[in-house]
């Protein structure tokens, strides 16, 4: 059987989700590093694989997938883990995904960027995003005081997604002594059996100069 392959690089979170996943499910993957910020995911080869010019995508024999909510709900399927029990499971975890792809990771990610990799300093769009960020935060922060993960007590796809930029709280200017109920909950995350920090799990850190 050929390996599950996932296009990645160590500074993307969207990519972590999968590659996360991929590890807490114990699969046999490896990682095929883009180099992102040369532009290799806008070639004309990797838009072959992916017609949207993103990272991540997964290769599973035949099959090719990407978007991380989409990947992360075939794995989850694939190997019966951190998938939902019932419908309404089901619905809860499509909502998380799409919150997170929209407003947690869709601001959190553009913050990180533009402070971290494109170096701009504090601007007006830094600061909007900022503005964005917090009732992001305060909503997860308070969603996570009565509950352990995302969907209850048990860890799912959901959590998977929302932790992919959180473990670079300094990459943003944000602390979790501010949040810690998601401070307790990346905890959690951290302490499953798989969980390495991102720099660590994909190819690519540190950048080079
Ligand atoms: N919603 C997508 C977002 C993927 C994404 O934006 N990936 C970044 C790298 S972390 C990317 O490839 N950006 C290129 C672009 O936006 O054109 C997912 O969850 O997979």
């Amino acid at each position: 059987m050929t390996k599950i392959q996932l296009t990645c690089f160590a500074q993307s979170g969207n990519a972590y989700k999968a590659a996360l996943m991929l590890n807490l499910c114990g699969a046999d993957w490896d990682a095929k590093f883009v180099d992102f910020f040369n532009g290799e995911s806008k070639t004309p080869e990797y838009l072959e694989l992916n017609e949207m010019g993103e990272v991540p995508a997964l290769i599973d024999g035949e099959k090719s997938l990407s978007q991380s909510g989409v990947i992360l709900k075939y794995l989850s399927k694939k190997f019966n883990k951190f998938d939902a029990k019932t419908e309404d499971e089901e619905l809860e975890i499509l909502r998380w995904l799409l919150w997170d792809n929209h407003k947690l990771t869709g601001y959190v990610a553009a913050l990180r960027y533009l402070l971290q990799f494109a170096k701009t300093g504090e601007t007006d769009v830094t600061q909007f995003l900022r503005a964005r960020i917090k009732p992001c935060l305060k909503i997860l922060n308070n969603h996570l005081e009565n509950n352990a993960f995302a969907i209850g007590d048990e860890p799912t796809i959901a959590d998977i997604s929302m932790c992919g930029y959180l473990f670079w709280p300094d990459e943003f200017g944000v602390s979790w002594a501010d949040y810690p109920a998601i401070a307790s909950w990346l905890d959690r995350i951290k302490a499953l059996d798989g969980w390495v920090h991102p720099y660590e799990l994909m190819p690519g850190h540190p950048l080079k100069d």
